[in-house]
């Protein structure tokens, strides 16, 4: 059984990474009417997981006798600056995720939720990767340059860590 507390992190949690999976989803349909089908692809790729990730929460909160609640989302940007901006946006956004995340875990410790504990380990290993692959991604943009985002574009889907 949940605490209250700890039902209304994970319920929050939900809503994040749902509106991560729709972020995800704005950012590829931009990506797609700019002509880079690649980079659109991984968005896509990405928002799927994020979509995964909100039912894993969901999933788990009714699983521990809480109650998934459906949440609004606010609507993501529809346009971005350019790729670079793109994928600077997409680290800072893993990197906030990842502190959610952490929420989470310090409140199931403090709760000695140790289920919670255990559970949640699973998303600390993939912010891990969330972050490293977005990072990978601006170190080359970074070292390709901007007249190197063709060859991203192309590329990209290779450098999904799964
Ligand atoms: Fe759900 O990992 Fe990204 O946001």
């Amino acid at each position: 059984m949940l605490t209250k507390k700890i039902e209304d992190l994970c319920n929050r949690q939900i809503e994040r990474e749902g509106y991560s999976s729709n972020l995800y989803l704005a950012m590829a349909s931009w990506a797609e009417t700019k002509g880079m089908s690649g980079i659109a692809e991984w968005l896509y790729a990405q928002a799927e997981e994020e979509r995964a990730h909100m039912l894993k929460f969901f999933r788990y909160v009714n699983e521990r006798n809480g109650t998934a609640i459906v949440p609004e989302f606010k609507k993501p940007p529809v346009k971005y600056k350019g790729i670079p901006e793109l994928f600077d946006e997409v680290l800072k956004h893993e990197k906030f995720i990842s502190a959610s995340i952490n929420e989470v875990l310090e409140a199931a410790i403090a709760d000695k939720d140790y289920a919670t504990v255990n559970w949640i380990q699973w998303f600390v290993d993939e912010q891990v990767e969330e972050e490293s692959s977005a990072q990978m991604i601006i170190d080359k943009i970074k070292l390709a340059g901007e007249h190197g985002i063709y060859f991203l574009d192309r590329d990209i889907m290779n450098f999904r860590g799964e």
